[in-house]
Order: C-alpha cells, then sequence, then structure tokens
C-alpha cells in the first residue's frame, strides 16, 4: 500500500544510519498492509505516521569516575516511544554497541509486546554504550547513580517504568533504585526487577525464560501437537533469558546441549549442569568457555555464530539482534528442527524468518515469544500500587496464562487476516489493533 510505503521513506529519511530501527518498523508496516485496508480512518488520523515516530527522546550525558580517578563520559538515552495505552515501559539496556537505533528498535518493538501483554504499559528504551564488563562494583555502581541522576527527573510511577535488559540486572537495578529514591525521597514502584525484600516480584527474573518457553509449549501444542517432552534444545546466550530458558526447557522433558556468550559456545551432549552456568555466569561474573573445566565431556569453541550447526529439535535465540542469520536457518531447517522461539529481540534477520515460515517451522517472534519478562514487570507494578506481594505459584500462574493468551491472540489475528499460523504477523497486528484504537479515541494532540 502506497501509504505504508511513504511512512517506510520518512522512517528511512528522518532516522538515516539506523538499520535496526528500520528493520524492526518495515516488518511492522509489511504486516499492517490488510489492517491499514480495513481501517482507512486509522490511516486518515495519520495512526501509521505516528507510531513509528517516538512521543519524546532524551539523550544525555553520564560523567563518572573510574577506579584510577579518571573521568569517563558515556551517552544516556531514554526514548519513550508511545504512552497511548499505559505509562511507558520497557528495560535499560546497557552494552557498547548501544545507540540511537538499537534503543529505538527496542523502544518500537516494545509498544506491541506490551499491548499483547493486555496489561496497560506503554512503549520506551532506555540505555547508555556503558561496557559493564571488566568494572568493578564500584565503578558499575557510580555510572548507574550518575545515569539516575538525570533520569529520574524523566520516569516516574505513573510515567515511565524502566527495568532491566542486556547488562542491567538486579545489581544494576539496586543501585538505580537508591540514587532515584533518594532524589524524590519517594519509595515507588518506578523501576521493575526489584530486589525481593525491596519491592520486587517473585518469578520476575525467570518471568522472560520460562514465559519463552510457556509460550513455545502452547504454539507447539497448538500447530504441530508436539512439546519439549524427549527433544534436543540449542538456546544462545548465557544471560538472564537463556538462563531461565534453559531451567524451564528441562523442566519440561527437554534436553539443552549448548549456550553460548559473545566469545564462543559450549556443547555438552550429555545437557547443560545449569547449576554450573548460574555460578560462572550470575556469580562469578566470568566467561562461559569456563564451563569445560568443570564438565570436561563439553567441547567450548570460539565464535558464537556456529552454534546454530548443531542439530536440535527445538532452537531458542537469547542473546541479541540479528544473531541468527538466513545461512544459520537454512541449517537449522536441514538438521531437522521444527520450533524457533525468539527468547531475544530481534534475534532473527528477515531472511532467517522467512527460512522458517517457508519450512513450517513453528516460529515465535520476540513481540510474543519473549513477552514474559515485561508482563510480570507489569504484575510487579499491580503488586507495588497495593502494597501487597503475591506467592511464587500465583504469579507464575499469571504469567502462563499470559503467555497462552498471546498466542491465542496472535494466532486468532493471523488467520482472520489471512496469514494461516504466521505469528509474525499476528502478532504485529494484535498487538497494533489495540494501540492503534487507543490513539484514535485520544485524538491528535500527541
Ligand atoms: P544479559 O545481559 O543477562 O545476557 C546477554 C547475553 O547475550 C550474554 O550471554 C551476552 O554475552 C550475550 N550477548 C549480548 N550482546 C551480544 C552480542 N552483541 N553478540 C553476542 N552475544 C551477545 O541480557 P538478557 O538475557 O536480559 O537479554 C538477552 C536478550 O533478551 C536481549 O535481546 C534482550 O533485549 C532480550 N530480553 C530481555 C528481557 C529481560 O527481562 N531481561 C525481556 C525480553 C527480552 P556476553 O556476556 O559475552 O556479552
Ligand atoms: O525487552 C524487554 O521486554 C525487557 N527488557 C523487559 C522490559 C521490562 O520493562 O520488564
Amino acid at each position: 500500500m502506497k501509504i505504508l510505503q511513504n511512512v517506510m521513506e520518512q522512517v528511512i529519511k528522518r532516522n538515516p544510519g539506523e538499520p535496526e530501527f528500520h528493520q524492526a518498523v518495515k516488518e511492522v508496516l509489511e504486516s499492517l498492509e490488510p489492517v491499514a485496508d480495513k481501517h482507512p480512518e486509522w490511516v486518515k488520523a495519520g495512526i501509521f505516521d505516528r507510531i513509528v515516530e517516538p512521543e519524546r527522546q532524551i539523550i544525555f550525558r553520564v560523567p563518572w569516575v573510574d577506579d584510577n580517578g579518571r573521568v569517563q563520559v558515556n551517552r544516556g538515552f531514554r526514548i519513550q516511544f508511545n504512552s497511548a495505552i499505559g505509562p511507558y515501559k520497557g528495560g535499560i539496556r546497557l552494552h557498547p554497541s548501544v545507540y540511537a537505533g538499537i534503543i529505538k528498535f527496542l523502544g518500537f518493538e516494545q509498544i506491541f509486546k506490551n499491548s499483547l501483554t493486555g496489561l496497560p504499559m506503554g512503549g520506551a528504551k532506555g540505555g547508555s554504550d556503558f561496557d559493564p564488563k571488566g568494572k568493578s562494583d564500584a565503578e558499575v555502581m557510580r555510572f548507574c547513580q550518575s545515569f539516575m541522576f538525570e533520569l529520574a527527573r524523566h520516569i516516574g510511577p505513573d510515567t515511565d517504568v524502566p527495568a532491566g535488559d542486556i547488562g542491567t540486572g538486579g545489581r544494576e537495578i539496586g543501585y538505580m533504585y537508591g540514587m532515584y529514591k533518594k532524589l524524590r525521597n519517594e519509595f515507588t514502584g518506578v523501576l521493575t526487577g526489584k530486589g525481593l525484600s525491596w519491592g520486587g516480584s517473585l518469578v520476575r527474573t525467570e518471568a522472560t525464560g520460562y514465559g519463552l518457553c510457556y509460550f513455545m509449549d502452547e504454539a507447539m501444542k497448538s500447530i504441530k501437537g508436539k512439546s519439549f517432552e524427549g527433544t534436543t534444545v540449542v538456546i544462545s546466550g548465557s544471560g538472564n533469558v537463556a538462563i531461565y530458558a534453559a531451567a524451564k526447557v528441562s523442566q519440561l522433558g527437554g534436553t539443552v546441549v549448548a549456550l553460548s556468550d559473545s566469545n564462543g559456545y559450549i556443547y555438552d551432549p550429555t545437557g547443560i549442569k545449569l547449576d554450573t552456568v548460574k555460578r560462572i555466569k550470575e556469580v562469578e561474573r566470568k566467561r562461559i568457555s569456563e564451563y569445560v573445566k568443570y564438565h570436561p565431556e563439553a567441547a567450548y569453541t570460539e565464535g558464537c555464530a556456529g552454534i546454530w550447526n548443531i542439530k536440535c529439535d527445538i532452537a531458542l535465540p537469547c542473546a541479541t539482534q540479528n544473531e541468527l542469520d538466513g545461512t544459520a536457518a537454512a541449517t537449522l531447517a536441514e538438521n531437522g528442527c521444527f520450533a524457533v522461539g525468539e527468547g531475544a529481540n530481534m534475534p532473527c534477520t528477515p531472511e532467517a524468518i522467512e527460512v522458517f515460515l517457508k519450512n513450517g517451522i513453528v516460529f515465535g517472534p520476540a513481540k510474543a515469544a519473549n513477552a514474559g519478562g515485561v508482563a510480570t514487570s507489569g504484575l510487579e507494578m499491580s503488586q507495588n500500587s497495593m502494597r501487597y506481594s503475591w506467592t511464587f505459584e500465583e504469579v507464575d500462574a499469571k504469567l502462563k496464562d499470559i503467555m497462552v493468551n498471546i498466542f491465542k491472540n496472535a494466532s486468532e489475528a493471523a488467520k482472520a487476516y489471512g496469514y494461516g499460523d504466521n505469528l509474525v504477523a499476528g502478532a504485529n497486528i494484535a498487538g497494533f489493533e489495540k494501540v492503534a484504537a487507543a490513539m484514535y479515541a485520544q485524538g491528535i494532540a500527541y
């Protein structure tokens, strides 16, 4: 449709040199063609033109002092993309690759993901080009405090509620929360992923990985009559999402044989021992290569891309964007892989997704499949507002319900618009329709 092509051209013109953002927008707009046909009133109200332009973009200086007394300067971002259905919500990424294009792609995807959860949350993302790797706890603390010193004035429990992402876990959320509280003199639910003794929710740590497995379990069951039971599973990454996806796969009867980090991957045909991985990654903060010291039956290979050559039934990319390309997808298909679930955000390239869809592989797109993290953040916000805590079982049951519902809504939307079992289109449409209706109802002032 000409109108959506014009929107895409405008995005490229306004956001030059930001290929990740272009990629994320292109995929969504392509899915939305039949929605634009069905809703000329949304086209007329400029919903498509408005939804690709962030409501607000904040870029700021983050100065801090390293352990040698030297002043370091990083760049901080918070992109508040859309608040049509609730306060802005989304994680903070700390990684040297962070620039506006990464935060925009993540913030844009977050709009639809948050909508899919069924909870009242708008879309945002933040971060910095700060690299936590190799930094002392004290350096990480000084960075986080400086970052929050500026960010605090732009966020609030009813305005914008950040959380974790790559490089931001419990430690970083703690340092940021401490600074926010000091600046505002308020104990509120302004961040999620907090510690359990100071307002955090049970299951938030496990939520993204667990949710990914709940989603894929439902999708495989409905589309192929299959489950995790007895399968061999390859998972990339070895951070928060990868570790708890691996834990849930084991609980559901599958065997995880590989994990990775940005240096390389481990292959343990007897099944990865997760206690060892947790100790190496969560406690010691070391490289995944250490694993073979404790388990000599496993092999370590330098370079992370080769992980997709391992024969498996199910692949769960849980590291970073564009980590699985068309060639890797073709290898997975040839090796008999029947399901792929995106734990990371946009880990599969458009060429890879095409291979999966053409080969009838059950494909769970990130917006739907990894929404369990932010959904449980939404549950943390609810508990904070009530000043109450649900049990592990209560939160886990709600998470599972939400993931099953996301599958149902994405699947129904795909079918309703003639996309069959294409959950990419289904998730984009189901997520979009709710936000578009809210924007339409609220008028054109923003
Ligand atoms: P972590 O920081 O805990 O772990 C990230 C993992 O991915 C590490 O193993 C890291 O390896 C690897 N990785 C990061 N960047 C790269 C890169 N450029 N190339 C290769 N490997 C890389 O982050 P999370 O587990 O929280 O996040 C992983 C993915 O899941 C991200 O895409 C994130 O946006 C997404 N996500 C996270 C959610 C959450 O709740 N945390 C919710 C939904 C999605 P190394 O240590 O070598 O850098
Ligand atoms: O990509 C994501 O959904 C997250 N990093 C989690 C965001 C959140 O607010 O919990």
